[in-house]
């Protein structure tokens, strides 16, 4: 049993129904959800100009491989509208994973940890909410201490409205 984070954002369409739904299609008996960060209205990056996105972290406990779990998230992608339109642009539903318990894997199609995580706060928010004393595998730095190198980037918790 290994223990995965997942980052989930949307910034087309109803985002608050993709990430439910999202959540809702991921579930199964051997990819059980555990914990879900709040949902964080965010700030696009690396591609500007295009609208704000809902982001949040799960945590899940599961006996997949990771190759598995691509596949199993690349189909509710699809189940969900994704097009593969502009890289980095946007998109019904973007899942993630950001670490795969404590493997670190680098392959053509599949990089854990998420090669870029460290540098986003729209991950290291929510992921800090969950796991703060969590260490980056590689990094060898905690959740907290990561969210704490990253200036700007405006990401706002939303509240139950
Ligand atoms: N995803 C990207 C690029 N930029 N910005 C925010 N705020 N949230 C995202 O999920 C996001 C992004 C590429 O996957
Ligand atoms: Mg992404
Ligand atoms: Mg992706």
């Amino acid at each position: 049993m290994k223990t995965v984070y997942l980052s989930l954002g949307s910034n087309i369409g109803n985002r608050e129904e993709m990430l439910q739904q999202a959540v809702r299609l991921l579930a199964s008996a051997d990819f059980r959800i555990t914990r879900m960060s709040s949902v964080y209205e965010t700030e696009p990056q690396d591609v500007r100009g295009q609208p704000w996105f809902l982001n949040m972290v799960l945590e899940a406990e599961t006996t997949v491989f990771p190759r598995q779990l691509l596949g199993r998230i690349q189909k509710v992608e699809q189940q969900l509208g994704r097009r593969r339109l502009a890289p980095k642009g946007p998109r019904t539903i973007d899942i993630d994973i950001l670490l795969f318990g404590t493997a670190v894997i680098d392959t053509t199609g599949l990089t854990v940890p998420h090669p870029r995580m460290a540098e986003r706060r729209f991950v290291l928010e929510p992921m800090t909410e969950l796991a703060p004393d969590l260490r980056h595998p590689v990094l060898r730095r905690t959740m907290r201490e990561l969210l704490g190198t990253i200036r700007r980037q405006t990401v706002r918790r939303k509240t139950g409205d």
